[in-house]
């Protein structure tokens, strides 16, 4: 995507010299102190006798990418970024499973060792992120629990932290924007990537996935003339909620006019909606967005989404101008035949958090060879 000379990889070449490994020295040094010295037999003395937190990648407790686990969340604020997980899926319509999404995105997150090539970025070495782990969820009562989940946003973004959550079922976007918007002077804008509208008042009389925008853009605010929908499309219309965006006056684009248009063009359309008069963007990532040949593991699948390359681009491109927080909802790890939809999920934080990164958005541990 960078307009630099020579290939990507050419670059990714070069820019890799620059990287440090300071912190994954620093692993190993403690996973060696901790868990003692490998058998005699081993020729790497970095491998230690017992696994401890962060290596390797296929064992051990799951926490996002193998980032440190904080215990005591009243030093959230002590970090640059803080992945919690809202593990509830009471919204849910169909399918349920969300619930389970934490777990499942944190478990497919493992697989990397958190470099990656073409965007020149080493994740562990740059960001001081930590996984805070779940918000303590009611499944038998979604008021509540909306509470709860206001009330931790309300703790970590309070902080000075960047929150990535990890849903759930996207009724959680609701709760997620009253805690952002409750620390926010100014207006807050929504890039909210889905094949639904999830803007219905009540579905079945009470609140849902299908209702989230409808409230937050009640949210003084967070005005709807800065939410701009993308991907929208197929046969779960959620007719009342295109009502409501009309209404509204919210921005939409469907999945062919992101076609027609090109991902580059929709990403700068939504960033002049979501922008416009804004002191800070959310964003808002429905797994469902993409297609579910590739995220078949949610609760309302609709063909003809995005691909996964398409959605991982479009996603590194509205985190340029910053973000105040993001979520990705709607993983449902019971549906999710081969864990793609888990997989591309952690991708999809990754993406983000590199790009923040990169464009000076998050602060980075060490120089970074910054994209032309
Ligand atoms: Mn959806």
């Amino acid at each position: 995507m960078d307009q630099g000379p020579g290939t990507e990889a050419e670059r990714g070449l070069q820019r890799e010299r620059s990287i440090p490994d300071t912190v994954w020295r620093g692993r190993i040094e403690e996973s060696l102190r901790h868990g003692l010295e490998a058998a005699d037999s081993v020729e790497n003395r970095d491998v230690s006798l017992f696994a401890r937190r962060f290596t390797p990648d296929y064992s051990g407790f799951d926490t996002f990418m193998g980032f440190p686990y904080l215990e005591d969340v009243r030093r959230v604020g002590e970090h640059a970024a803080a992945v919690v997980g809202v593990p509830y899926d009471t919204g849910t319509t169909s399918r349920p499973g969300a619930r389970y999404g934490p777990r499942g995105i944190r478990q497919a997150s493992r697989i990397t060792d958190g470099y990656s090539f073409d965007m020149g970025v080493d994740l562990i070495e740059a960001l001081d992120l930590v996984d805070v782990g779940d918000v303590f969820t009611l499944p038998g009562n979604i008021e509540k629990s909306f509470d709860q989940i206001t009330a931790a946003v309300n703790h970590i973004f309070g902080a000075g932290t960047f929150p990535v959550i990890l849903g759930g079922d996207h009724s959680i976007g609701f709760p997620v924007l009253r805690g952002l918007a409750a620390n926010t002077d100014g207006n807050i804008g929504i890039i909210h990537l889905d094949r639904h509208a999830d803007m219905n008042e009540r579905d079945y009389d009470d609140l849902t996935h299908g209702t989230p925008w409808f409230h937050a853009t009640n949210i003084p605010n967070v005005p709807a003339k800065n939410l701009v929908q993308i991907g929208l499309g197929g046969w779960m219309g959620l007719r009342e909620s295109i009502g409501t965006a009309r209404e509204r006056g919210t921005t939409i684009l469907t999945i062919n006019d992101v076609e027609t248009m090109g991902i580059e063009k929709a990403a700068e359309r939504a960033l002049e909606v979501a922008w416009e008069g804004a002191e800070a963007v959310y964003l808002s990532f429905d797994i469902d967005s993409v297609d579910p040949s590739a995220a078949p593991g949610t609760g309302t699948p609709e063909p003809g989404g995005f691909t996964p390359r398409e959605a991982l681009k479009l996603l590194r491109l509205v985190a340029r101008e910053g973000l105040c927080g993001m979520e990705v909802v709607e993983v449902s790890p019971p549906y999710d035949v081969a864990g793609t939809t888990s997989l591309l999920a952690s991708r999809a934080v990754a993406n983000v958090l590199a790009e923040l990164l990169l464009h000076g958005h998050l602060p980075s541990r060490h120089p970074l060879d910054a994209p032309e």
